[in-house]
């Protein structure tokens, strides 16, 4: 059998520590920074990067996906309404109709080909890395994130004290899900009031989510679960076409912004 080279630990150690930093020192300006890899967060960096553009997802977890592994109640089949079975198609997941215009696929292949596809597009990633703050310069533009690793965000002040760094972008996504932590920072300064998710009503969510995907204050757009936050719209429950079509409509916006 054909032996391993003979590599010791201080050039493994090496190799990380390299590319890591010169990854990061690349990125630390980015043509849009994404907060959140969830399926939303996803798709949107996916675009982006396949349009050429720098892209970074800052991600809290060690892991991406969000909330797409998992279709609900911890069942692992992940359902999506018509139009959205395209992306399926395009990313190559297998699904079947289960009703007319509604599809199912497995969650752990669903999800992994999204993040495949982004990572094959070109997207960087920033794990175990949490967004803290923004970036404000005048008339209030936003121009990059505020980050820390996650291990030291989580400690209480009383035992650390950890300055995060920023990296800079010319556009932001708050891809964060329910919490819209992008959004909930403009508004702790009062720049924005967002309205929170409302009650459960499939049929009317994915459709506004869609309509009000956007831009929501100079240099933010916001995609996903985020969207229903900020402009109190109803939550649709275990379904994910809205998330994929709202990242890929947040990609767009961006891509014409950049222009
Ligand atoms: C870094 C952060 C931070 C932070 C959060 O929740 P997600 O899957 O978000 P979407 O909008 O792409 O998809 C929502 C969908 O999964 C869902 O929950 C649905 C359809 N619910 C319907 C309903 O009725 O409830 O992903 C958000 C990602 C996660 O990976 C978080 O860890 C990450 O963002 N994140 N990353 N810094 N401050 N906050």
């Amino acid at each position: 059998m054909e032996k391993f080279s003979p590599v010791g630990e201080k050039d493994i150690t090496r190799a990380i520590v390299t590319e890591f930093a010169k990854q990061f020192e690349e990125y630390v300006e980015s043509d849009c920074v994404i907060i959140g890899g969830g399926p939303s967060g996803l798709m949107a960096g996916r675009d982006l990067a396949r349009a050429g553009k720098k892209v970074i997802i800052v991600e809290r977890n060690n892991y991406l996906g969000g909330g797409f592994w998992i279709g609900g109640y911890l069942m692992n089949k992940v359902t999506i309404r018509h139009p959205a079975e395209r992306v399926l198609e395009e990313l190559g997941i297998p699904y079947s109709e289960v009703n007319r215009g509604l599809f199912v696929a497995d969650g752990p292949h669903a999800c992994s080909k999204l993040i495949a596809a982004a990572c094959d597009a070109g997207v960087k990633f920033a794990n175990m890395t949490v967004f803290e703050d923004l970036v404000l310069k005048e008339d209030g533009q936003l121009c990059g994130a505020v980050i820390n690793w996650t291990p030291i965000s989580a400690l209480p002040r009383e035992i650390t004290c950890v300055d995060p760094v920023a990296i800079e972008s010319l556009v932001l996504i708050d891809a964060t899900g329910h919490d819209a932590q992008v959004v909930r920072k403009l508004e702790e300064r009062g720049l924005i009031k967002t309205k929170g998710f409302g009650a459960m009503w499939v049929e009317r969510s994915e459709d506004l989510i869609m309509e009000h995907t956007g831009e929501v204050h100079p240099g933010l757009i916001v995609t996903g679960m985020a969207v229903s936050t900020t402009y109190g719209l109803p939550r649709m429950g275990p379904t994910f076409g809205g998330m994929l079509l709202s990242g890929e409509k947040g990609a767009e916006i961006v891509l014409s912004k950049l222009k």
